[in-house]
């Protein structure tokens, strides 16, 4: 088995501090968590940003001056900027980061409800998405919510528009995409094309159970407060790197050893950082 790698999706889009008062907020507070995560062991770090009022904004000027916080303080860690952005951006608004040529961009390749709110991607959206990041020559990270999601992702490698191998991001657990159940998420991997890569996101309770699966299975995990923001029931999480460190833990009490930044570039098939 490959080693593991650890994604820290350390912010998000839909929280704020009065979900948990350990979220961090300015780019400088985003930077500290994104590289206390990286050095409690993930090795990519998945992004959103915040304007100074603490609503999501895909701003470029914001996500670079992220990036640059994160870049001077750990600079190996893969950089990874959403393209989801928050529910009802338009898709000029969510496209603005890649611009900034990151490691990779997340890509979700179809429509979902998102608890009260519709998380909109359709085809021609999604097209745009993955042409843009070809353009710019950044990695899609291929977000599945539910099983539709991947032949769409397949339908757009028949279109030239992504290159297999692919990596996903097996979101599982949204209110209105697939459960985060450990039959789904075998459904899921069972469905991805041969020699793909993976990793799983279980939102909320479903963060723990299919992170160890994943370690089990061969996959990857993300943890993080955009997905969970506790460390068990009842007990928020004191920021990201607890979430991160309980993951190192049972990965070594499995016997799988957790990927270095330059052997998750190399399992990502990445090029070596990024300025
Ligand atoms: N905030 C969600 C609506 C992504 O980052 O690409 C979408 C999301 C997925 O978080
Ligand atoms: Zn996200």
């Amino acid at each position: 088995m490959e080693p593991l790698i650890i994604t820290a999706a350390v912010v998000g889009a839909e929280l704020n501090r009065d979900d948990t008062a350990y979220l961090p907020l300015t780019p400088g507070e985003i930077a500290e968590e994104a590289c206390a995560a990286h050095f409690a062991g993930a090795t990519m770090i998945h992004l959103h940003a915040r304007a100074a009022d603490g609503s999501p904004t895909q701003d470029a000027q914001v996500y670079a001056q992220i990036i640059q916080e994160v870049r001077a303080r750990c600079p190996d860690v893969i950089v990874q900027v959403s393209t989801g952005g928050a529910v009802g951006m338009s898709a000029e608004e969510r496209l603005q980061p890649i611009s900034l040529h990151p490691d990779m961009a997340s890509l979700t390749t179809g429509t979902v409800n998102f608890s009260e709110d519709i998380f909109v991607n359709d085809l021609p959206m999604v097209r745009r998405f993955a042409q843009a990041m070809r353009l710019q020559s950044v990695t899609p990270e291929i977000e599945i919510f539910d099983t539709g999601m991947i032949p769409a992702a397949l339908r757009l490698v028949k279109e030239g528009l992504l290159t297999e191998p692919l990596h996903f991001d097996l979101v599982l657990g949204v209110p209105g995409g697939a459960a985060g159940t450990p039959k789904n998420l075998l459904h899921l991997v069972e469905s991805l094309p041969v020699g793909s890569t993976w990793t799983v996101a279980g939102i909320g309770a479903a963060q723990l159970p299919l992170a160890v699966m994943a370690i089990i299975l061969g996959g990857h995990v993300r943890v993080g407060l955009e997905d969970n923001i506790y460390y068990k029931r009842g007990v928020l999480s004191e920021g990201n790197a607890p979430l991160v460190s309980r993951v190192v833990r049972l990965a070594d009490e499995l016997g799988r050893p957790v990927a270095t930044p330059a052997e998750a570039r190399r399992i990502l098939r990445l090029e070596a950082t990024r300025a």
